[in-house]
């Protein structure tokens, strides 16, 4: 649809910039830090762990003084379950909430919204080391360390997201469970118990505080089929509603979406409950929906002959496809990045619209964002055109989303800062900022500004992106 007339991003629109606590903050035994499932990653020959990362944790001030002269009106960051409770569910510690309290103060203090994600792939690794998400203990575990963050920053911060990617911790397990990969019978009690867990802190949340707001922060993306055909539109269909709706129907309407109820039957993938789960499901209200986005998918009919599942662009970690229910299929109409992953602004606009129709719930984009090599020039400048063009393009079709009346709230870029990525560490950068190291040298961390810092700095000011 055209429009004549744009309407305006709302005038309290969120624009913020997002990280994760593993991959920004480093620092990772110290004041009493437990080990998540993240320090027993195995990074690739040549790519950094997760130790260092971008010392956030002792740069934290002059971060946050970052924001403000980006003019961020809202900071994305996640909370480390392991500096709170360093073995999941025994004795807090002290420190860890002490960090996040500055970190939380300083964000007020200076008038920029923060929006605490409780959970972002970093499980402490005593919980894993007991069964991980497959025990139901894990849940009381969830509950409790949510309690104490309630109880904690109850007062101080107003937008909760409760899981980041849980679909992509079901869909692509390795990264989260190191020494094995679960089955996908397992993976679904996992995905079960972490529906449960999210139910109960959204429940907690509500009762706790009053005037803030929860949600999930799945990644969403649409599903194209990869022709006209009606048999490559019902695979998009399938892969659609296992890979997104059902994270958003459970959250939202507490109700195993029926198209995957049915395939988790067929597939004797069904999980197991306890008396009171579905109820306590639906009890549980998601106030508005985080939604991470970088790409459409497209898909076309399976063939069941056994080649359904395959790696992506060759890459053992991500496996695309699944036997008699999708394959892979590539999208000729889309640009992709140095790293393969295909860039589709026009289909964040789909996918929002699609979300808004299914949902009327207020909407938050809590990731997007352009990963890639950065240079750092002799003048000490970063010029990345490249990630200005990608994010205008977005911003861009965030707008006609609105103009198409999709209630958007904020939009949080991925990410604030360079940061460690989960397979490429500081060879794919995604931030504002740019820091001065590379994966074994930490050279001296210093921040410096990008050209796209300055970009967004306009945007923020005008509420607009031209
Ligand atoms: C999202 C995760 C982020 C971040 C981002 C970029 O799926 O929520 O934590 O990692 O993807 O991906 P990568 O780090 O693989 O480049």
């Amino acid at each position: 649809m055209f429009h004549n007339q744009l309407k305006p991003f709302r005038e309290d629109f969120l624009w913020g910039a997002s990280t994760s606590a593993y991959q920004v903050e480093g620092a990772y035994q110290e004041d009493g830090k437990g080990m998540s499932v993240q320090d027993l990653h195995e990074s690739p020959e040549g790519i950094t762990d997760f130790k260092v990362a971008s010392d956030h944790y002792h740069h934290m001030k002059e971060d946050v003084a970052l924001m403000s002269e980006l003019g961020l009106k809202a900071y994305r960051f996640s909370i480390a379950w392991t500096r709170i409770l360093p073995d999941g569910d025994g004795e807090v510690n002290e420190k860890g909430l002490m960090f996040y309290e500055s970190l939380i103060d300083e964000l007020n203090k200076r008038k920029i919204e923060p929006i605490v994600t409780m959970y972002h792939f970093d499980l402490p690794l005593a919980l894993h080391e007991r069964g991980g998400w497959a025990n139901r203990d894990t849940v009381d575990a969830f509950e409790k360390y949510a309690r104490i963050l309630f109880q904690r920053f109850g007062k101080k911060v107003r937008y909760w997201l409760t899981m980041n990617e849980q679909n992509v911790m079901i869909n692509h397990p390795n990264a989260m469970n190191p020494g094995r990969i679960p089955t996908k019978k397992e993976l679904y009690q996992q995905c079960h118990h972490m529906f449960v867990a999210s139910a109960k802190a959204t429940l907690l949340c509500h009762e706790m505080c009053p005037d803030a707001k929860i949600g999930p922060a799945p990644n969403i993306v649409a599903i194209y089929p990869e022709t006209c055909s009606p048999s490559d539109a019902i695979a998009a269909d399938n892969w659609e509603s296992i890979r997104c709706w059902l994270y958003y129907d459970v959250a939202v309407y507490g109700r195993y979406t029926p198209l995957v109820w049915a395939y988790l039957e067929e597939k004797g993938y069904t999980p197991e409950m306890m008396d009171g789960d579905l109820e306590l499901l639906a009890k549980a209200k998601p106030d508005y929906l985080g939604l991470n986005y970088y790409a459409t998918a497209t898909v076309s009919a399976p063939k069941n002959d056994g080649t359904d599942c395959q790696a992506r662009n060759g890459d053992q970690q991500v496996m695309v496809g699944e036997e008699g229910v999708y394959r892979a299929a590539k999208n000729p109409y889309l640009k992709q990045t140095a790293y393969g992953w295909l860039i589709d602004p026009i289909g964040l606009r789909v996918t929002l619209r699609r979300v808004y129709d299914r949902y009327h719930l207020p909407i938050l984009i809590t990731e997007n964002g352009l990963g890639t090599k950065d240079v750092l020039t002799e003048d000490g400048k970063v010029h990345d055109p490249y990630r200005i063009e990608y994010l205008e393009n977005h911003f861009q079709q965030a707008q006609l989303a609105v103009s198409d009346g999709v209630d958007l709230i904020g939009y949080c870029p991925w990410a604030l800062m360079d940061l460690v990525s989960t397979h490429q560490g500081y060879g794919k950068r995604y931030g504002f900022v740019y820091v001065n190291r590379e994966e074994d040298d930490m050279k001296d961390l210093k921040r410096i500004k990008k050209d796209s810092f300055y970009w967004y700095q306009d945007v923020i000011k005008k509420n607009y992106c031209s």
